[in-house]
């Protein structure tokens, strides 16, 4: 596989593209696809050396998609899904990684893709109507659209805890783990944080450690991932009806192919609730969200899913105490984002792993050689933080470009990110985020997602082109509706009562505490952002262009 440099290509005066991408994961190279196809020359600015984005950064042991692989991958080319072949029902990080090089090998996209390059400014001329985006390389591109395919998971964050510089062990982050996979064997190993990514890793570093402590601040529900060697009859099975498939994805809630319950819990009686919840937790993974039409709308038919998992809970893990200090408190399940292991409370009954409740003994620093709670010190060979993003907003708001009249769009976020459809913002003209706040993302399968906004984009940009129109952008009443519409939406679910997540951007210091995401599902969004588009773009503003010369 051979990749363009940056520094090969450094140069005073900009180089010119009619769009720049920022970002090489799932979404920058399908935009670079799409367009490329309608006939647009376009530049791909990567910070990582290699493609792939979340795949090719979490590279910690034990990630995996909890998405089924048949319906986590791209359904642009009938092609590319018939002959690729999955091994397992969820798909591991190297095996998606892979994939995602594969992708990029098929359709002959690295040559259009700059690695090692990490956008540092985006800035929109106004005079010009082009955006100046520059590298931390000080390398300069004049584009007349931004798009920014930077993820909403991609911005990893490491707590500031005092003494961490003075720390002689090693130390690692799920979201930036080295290539060079570090064996734990024989050492004192502390992972923080048990979201997904600690409940996926904790296990398998348990196996290979002396000695784990686990570091929890906030318990969450964690379902069996039931993962498995995927099925020959089954592949086939979907191999044959792809189409359908994909094309009930792009309907469904949440952009895949899971079985969702059509009843409510409260239609059903408490019987046939246990026995949903039962095959729920058999069938793995985020089955256990859609058991129910009102599990995340109906406080009790929730409370009834928390109690079936605390049982279930008290079931596996031997040690009573540990058991309780392992369920979830005061939060409705979903809420914060669930979770699909393997072994993950089993796991707390190995002999070699413990357990500490940092929310009644907080971390107070960390030593030269571990870690200080209130009450404790701990001797650490390695620490592993698997603490999370700054997600959603966290990626575009490092770039923080300039919008009209020189205005950042950290003044435009200052009381948290607004968005018209998640896809556009006013006061930055032809700039387009792919799965951005505001939109269905990271409540959906987000290839589904990613797609459907690459295409979107894709249309729009050539109509703009067809129409001879310069700009395009959001109008203010348009993003106020559409703030108000996800927040009303929000509203109506049991999200509001659970604030301490990053999908309220909680968990970064700072950050304003708004709902994020679009709940009302792929299917409805998808048409919104057709109808709209069918409208002329309604909700948008279109300029002509004075000036051939744009
Ligand atoms: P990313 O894959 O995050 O790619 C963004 C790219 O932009 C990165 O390569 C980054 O280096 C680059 N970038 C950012 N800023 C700059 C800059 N300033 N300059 C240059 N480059 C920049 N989603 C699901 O639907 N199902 C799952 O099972 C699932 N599992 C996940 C597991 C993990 C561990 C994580 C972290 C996320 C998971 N997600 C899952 C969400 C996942 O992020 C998306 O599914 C998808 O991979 C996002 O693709 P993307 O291209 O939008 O963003
Ligand atoms: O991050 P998280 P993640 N001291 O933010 C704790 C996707 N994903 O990387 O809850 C002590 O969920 C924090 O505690 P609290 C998925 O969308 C998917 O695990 O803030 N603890 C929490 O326990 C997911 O939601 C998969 O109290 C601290 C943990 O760290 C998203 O990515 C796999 C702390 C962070 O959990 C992010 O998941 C992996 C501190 N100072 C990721 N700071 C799949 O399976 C933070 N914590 C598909």
């Amino acid at each position: 596989m051979s990749y363009s440099t940056g520094a090969l290509e450094n140069s005073p005066e900009p180089l010119v593209f009619d769009v720049v991408v920022v970002g090489a994961g799932f979404a920058g190279l399908y935009m670079l696809h799409k367009l490329r196809e309608l006939g647009f020359t376009v530049r791909v600015l990567e910070a990582a050396s290699g493609v792939g984005g979340t795949w090719f950064h979490n590279r910690y042991p034990g990630a995996r998609c909890d998405i089924e692989s048949l319906d986590y991958s791209y359904s642009f080319s009938e092609e590319l899904q018939q002959e690729w072949s999955w091994s397992e029902r969820y798909a591991s990080q190297p095996e998606i990684l892979r994939y995602i090089d594969h992708v990029a090998e098929r359709f002959d996209l690295l040559r259009d893709v700059q690695l090692n390059t990490v956008v540092a400014n985006a800035e929109f001329e106004e005079h010009t109507a082009r955006w100046s985006v520059t590298t931390e390389e000080g390398e300069r591109y004049s584009a007349r659209f931004c798009i920014m395919a930077t993820g909403v998971l991609s911005a990893a964050q490491v707590p500031r805890l005092a003494g961490l510089e003075e720390y002689t062990g090693r130390w690692y982050h799920t979201g930036a783990w080295p290539h060079e996979r570090p064996d734990f064997t024989g050492m004192r190993v502390g992972v923080i944080g048990t979201g997904s990514s600690g409940t996926q890793l904790i296990p398998l570093v348990a196996q290979q450690a002396k000695e784990l402590v686990v570091f929890q601040r906030t318990a969450n529900y964690c379902m069996p991932a039931q993962n498995r060697p995927l099925d020959a009859n089954l592949e086939g099975e979907w191999k044959t009806h792809y189409p359908e498939r994909r094309a009930f994805a792009r309907a469904s809630s949440f952009g895949h192919n899971q079985v969702s319950n059509d009843k409510k819990g409260t239609e059903v009686s408490p019987l046939e609730r246990r026995e949903e919840l039962e095959r729920r937790w058999d069938l793995g993974g985020l089955y256990m969200m859609r058991a129910f039409k009102d599990i995340m709308t109906n406080a009790d038919v929730n409370r009834e899913a928390i109690e079936f998992v605390h049982e279930k809970i008290d079931g596996i893990v031997n040690d009573p105490q540990t058991a309780e200090a392992l369920k979830p408190k005061d939060l409705f399940i979903g809420t914060k984002r669930l979770c699909s292991g393997t072994d993950y409370y089993e796991t707390f009954n190995r002999q070699n792993v413990r357990l500490v409740d940092v929310k009644s003994d907080p971390i107070k620093r960390v030593t030269p050689t571990g870690l200080q709670t209130e009450g404790e010190t701990f001797a650490l060979d390695a620490i592993i933080f698997a603490t999370g993003f700054d997600a959603m907003t966290g990626s575009l708001l490092r770039i923080n470009p300039t919008g009209r009249g020189g205005v950042k769009l950290s003044e435009r976020w200052a009381d948290g990110p607004r968005s018209y459809l998640g896809l556009s913002i006013s006061g930055f003209p032809n700039m387009f985020v792919i799965a951005g706040a505001g939109s269905p993302s990271v409540f959906s399968n987000m290839v589904t997602s990613i797609e459907q906004h690459v295409e979107w984009i894709a249309t729009c940009l050539l109509h703009l082109e067809r129409n001879g129109a310069a700009c395009i952008e959001a109008t203010p009443e348009a993003e106020e509706g559409w703030v108000q519409h996800v927040n009303e939406l929000a509203d109506k679910t049991l999200y509001r009562h659970s604030k301490n997540t990053w999908f309220y951007g909680a968990n970064t210091p700072g950050k304003p505490v708004v709902f994020m995401p679009y709940v009302g599902g792929v299917g409805r969004y998808s048409q919104n952002i057709s109808s709209i588009a069918a409208k002329n773009y309604e909700g948008f503003s279109i300029q002509e262009r004075v000036d051939s010369s744009l």
